[in-house]
């Protein structure tokens, strides 16, 4: 860790990703003297290799803007690279090395054969038109489309990469390389996408707290759940939790959070999905439309102001600092799954884990979106395409198998399942058994 701090000083999140890794996977570490001879550890935090480079296009006005752009290519000894787009003014090397680090340790829990990556742009699509988002992704993909294919690298959405840009992505690629492959996934149904991919984020998180539940045989139904975010992640997220029966409390965006303390209605949850779906609105309209049930907190993130069971953060990185996370256990909370990438900061995860409670990290609980992502590579390799039951069915199996391999590895002593140490470990062995027997590259 010494080490990385002084050779990639400016990349906090970056390091903060490694370091929760190497501490976890310490004592599994050490049994193996093969690991440390073959230096697995530096050649598994240092990407393989990062691609950056300038995205130059042209907005309504006739501007030329300019955009960086960036594809890390973290590893990829158990399948292809494999991992998101990302879309955001805040878009860093730092965090989407982050990103690609935890890629490939999330992938090598779904069971399927995928290598860890991640994209994007410190582009910000919200507030422009169709059209310059669509220029923005031709020119992206311009640069891109060398370096990725079906059995290379396999991009995805991510904050601010949904169906739209994927879209626009795939066909420029496709443009580019005249080839009709499925390198992308998260694609429109009509042109090889899976059923269920919108979905599975979300629902896969609701899958993986049903498996932790029932560890503590606690039921579902009735329980107060807060959510942040109110994209792809935590829309999905709610509305499966409102089909089983538990109460959505909160939701947020990035200018404020909503507090329901009664719970949101069915009918309220598809005013809120219209809203931020088809509008691309803000979620602080809801809340002037719902005055008389609905409080807005402005500029903030819902954790301080929500009485619930369950916290299931879905927007972004360290949201959840350790304040909010002794926030959280004052009110009663006793699960939290990480629909978010690290959503939570070193100090909140040392709060929840010191506390006992059911406690998930997002490659575990979130790993539900690129499992379905592998399920439509698998489809789109056979050229068919399956029903919407079949892929759920294949989603919450592939939950069970990764809640199985949290406990099989993060089992403490007192009998308390560390989903930290057990993700981390179980995701770690699998592709170091593969960097051993692949020789050192
Ligand atoms: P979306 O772009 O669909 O939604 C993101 C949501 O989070 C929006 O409500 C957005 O608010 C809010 N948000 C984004 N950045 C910030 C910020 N810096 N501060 C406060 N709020 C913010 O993205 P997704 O739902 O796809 O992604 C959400 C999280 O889930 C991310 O951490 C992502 O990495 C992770 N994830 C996504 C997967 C997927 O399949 N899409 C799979 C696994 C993990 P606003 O509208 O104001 O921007
Ligand atoms: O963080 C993630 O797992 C994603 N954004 C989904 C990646 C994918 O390839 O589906």
């Amino acid at each position: 860790m010494a080490d990385l701090g002084r050779r990639f000083p400016n990349e906090p999140e970056y390091l903060q990703a490694v370091e929760e890794v190497v501490t976890s996977i310490e004592d599994v570490y050490n049994e193996y003297p093969a690991f440390e001879r073959y230096n697995l550890i530096e050649r598994l935090c240092i990407p393989d290799r990062i691609y950056t480079f300038r995205v130059s296009w042209v907005d309504d006005q006739g501007k030329v803007r300019t955009n960086m752009g960036y594809r890390i290519q973290h590893n990829n000894a158990i399948g292809p690279y494999k991992g998101g787009i990302r879309f955001h003014s805040s878009v860093n090397l730092s965090i989407l090395k982050f990103l690609a680090f935890e890629q490939t340790f999330k992938n090598s829990l779904t069971t399927l054969a995928m290598g860890g990556a991640k994209g994007g742009s410190d582009f910000s699509p919200r507030g422009k038109s169709d059209m310059e988002v669509m220029r923005f992704c031709q020119a992206f993909m311009n640069e891109l489309y060398r370096n990725i294919g079906p059995h290379t690298d396999v991009p995805a959405g991510d904050i601010g990469v949904g169906g739209r840009e994927v879209g626009y992505m795939f066909g420029w690629y496709k443009k580019m390389t005249r080839e009709f492959t499925g390198t992308f996934t998260g694609k429109g149904i009509d042109f090889g996408g899976s059923l269920m991919r919108p979905e599975a984020t979300g629902y896969g998180n609701v899958y993986f707290l049903l498996n932790m539940l029932a560890t503590r045989a606690i039921d579902l139904k009735g329980k107060r759940v807060a959510i942040s975010g109110s994209g792809n992640v935590a829309l999905y997220t709610a509305k499966k939790l409102l089909e089983l029966g538990a109460v959505v409390v909160s939701m947020s965006d990035s200018d404020g959070s909503i507090y329901l303390p009664d719970g949101m209605t069915g009918e309220q949850f598809d005013e809120i999905f219209e809203l931020k779906m088809a509008y691309r609105g803000r979620i602080r309209e809801f809340a002037d439309a719902h005055a008389d049930c609905c409080t807005y907190f402005p500029g903030e993130r819902p954790w301080k102001h929500v009485k619930c069971d369950i916290a299931m953060p879905s927007a972004t990185q360290n949201e959840i600092d350790g304040d909010d996370a002794r926030a959280l256990l004052a009110q009663g909370c006793f699960a939290v799954s990480e629909g978010a990438n690290m959503p939570s900061t070193r100090e909140a995860v040392h709060e929840f884990i010191d506390a006992r409670i059911l406690y998930a990290p997002g490659k575990a609980a979130n790993a539900g979106g690129v499992s379905v992502s592998g399920l439509e590579m698998a489809q789109n390799a056979q050229m068919l395409s399956w029903s919407a039951e079949e892929v759920d069915s294949k989603l919450r199996d592939i939950m069970k198998a990764i809640h199985s391999q949290c406990e099989t590895y993060g089992r403490e002593a007192d009998g308390y399942i560390n989903y930290v140490k057990g993700a981390n470990t179980a995701g770690f062995m699998k592709v170091a058994r593969a960097m051993i027997a692949e020789g050192i590259s």
